[in-house]
């Protein structure tokens, strides 16, 4: 059941009170405090949240997050706009070598299918503002295809890139890497959330490792390919680079822009994502490039694959399991597991936006999931307020408050 109408306008104007609140001048944080800079894919939600009550300030928030851009075509994870102490670790820990300071990793790109979807709302306007950011979207989703491709499944190289920080996908890979000594150092974020909610200090121990090794290097693909030391092929990054570059496609095409080169990336990531199926369990899984194992994980990434137009069978009575197993859906980790850990973090928690991404998939191949799974995600928000994310077993809000992607997704979707 939907919402009583005065219940949805009361959270219409709340959601759009956080994404004013939030927003620094061009470009939004994800949250007050815990998170001060722009987040790449936190942006490309943004927009569309942006978008319910003002599109200019929509592509505004694309536009900056393009303004990022390395010469080698990456958009950064995180751009640090204006330094915080209050994050860490940050631009000087990171030595990024881009326009403006910023890390040395990208994040999912969902920005091309959140501008495709910025131009359905107004074409006039889409026409006129993607356009001058045609090329370098190109130039972003050519540099995945030329540095993070393994037999077409696309890797990252840090567990930030997945924007899936701690999910037990990479327990394996993680306990391969063995970390620096790196002295002393203080961690803010949990000067902000509570340590359970949290990455624990081997976690940082090992991205901070990834992060001095590439800092030391320039960040420097060429030259970091072959010795990197964590690697992992996921189906995060496979399925919505998937989905983007056929969005990017469509969107080239209403610019009457060859779009040739972007068409030829889709097979080579629908082979790709074909390679993440875990034959034993059934389901797309990640793997470790670097020693070749599974991670044996049914996560919520698992289910982006109908985002990415591609419809397993199997894939949705394992959907149904995970989802009745919690109150909630769709938990970041299969809740039979002995990883699934509730409210920490990518270890169980249900995260908004990827229900978007997973229910509009669901939609689209005519699985009325989908809808059950927005009416679902609506109800948790109404109940528990725009978290960073949620219990799944209780819906308690987790990790930050007032959260930009959490807004942006019930203005754009869930409401
Ligand atoms: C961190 C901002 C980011 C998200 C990531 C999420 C978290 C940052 O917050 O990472 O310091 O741990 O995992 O997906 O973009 O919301």
């Amino acid at each position: 059941m939907d919402a009583q109408p005065q219940t949805t306008q009361r959270l219409d104007q709340e959601a759009r009170d956080i994404m004013i609140r939030n927003d620094r001048g061009g470009y939004s944080v994800p949250t007050h405090g815990l998170y001060p800079y722009q987040w790449n894919w936190d942006s490309a939600f943004a927009a569309i949240g942006y978008a319910a009550f003002d599109m200019d300030r929509a592509w505004i928030e694309l536009e900056t997050l393009m303004a990022a851009q390395w010469h080698d075509g990456m958009v950064p994870h995180i751009v640090f706009h204006e330094v915080d102490p209050g994050y860490f670790p940050g631009p000087d820990i990171w030595g990024g070598v881009g326009p403006v300071p910023s890390t040395g990793i990208s994040q999912p790109p969902v920005a091309a299918s959140m501008a495709l979807r910025l131009w359905d709302n107004d074409p006039e306007m889409g026409a006129e503002r993607f356009l001058p950011m045609f090329d370098g979207f190109v130039r972003w989703h050519r540099w995945f295809m030329d540095w993070r491709l393994h037999d077409g499944a696309v890797c990252i190289t840090h567990p930030w890139e997945s924007g899936r920080d701690n999910t037990p996908d990479w327990d394996g890979a993680m306990a391969n890497l063995i970390p620096r000594d790196l002295g002393e150092y203080q961690r803010r974020d949990t000067g902000h959330v509570d340590a359970s909610m949290r990455p624990h200090k081997s976690d940082y121990d090992r991205y901070l490792t990834l992060v001095a090794i590439g800092h030391e290097a320039r960040w420097e693909q060429g030259a970091l390919h072959a010795s990197w030391p964590f690697r992992v092929a996921d189906p995060t990054m496979t399925f919505i680079l998937l989905r983007a570059h056929r969005d990017l496609a469509e969107l080239g095409r209403r610019l009457g822009r060859d779009v040739s080169e972007i068409e030829s990336w889709i097979p080579i990531l629908e082979a790709g994502a074909e390679t993440l199926w875990n034959p034993e369990l059934k389901t797309y899984d990640v793997r470790d490039t670097l020693s070749g194992e599974w991670s044996c994980c049914v996560s919520n990434a698992s289910f982006l694959c109908w985002w990415a137009g591609i419809d397993r069978a199997e894939m949705l009575p394992h959907l149904r399991r995970v989802n009745r197993a919690v109150r909630f859906g769709v938990p970041s980790h299969d809740p039979e597991s002995p990883a699934f850990e509730a409210k920490r973090y990518w270890r169980g928690p249900v995260w908004a936006m990827l229900n978007m991404l997973i229910a509009e998939g669901l939609d689209e191949f005519g699985y009325d999931d989908g809808a059950l799974l927005r009416q679902n995600t609506a109800r948790m928000i109404e109940e528990n307020g725009f978290a960073e994310y949620f219990d799944p077993i209780t819906g308690a809000p987790a990790g930050g408050q007032n959260f930009t992607w959490t807004a942006a997704i019930w203005l754009d979707w869930a409401s």
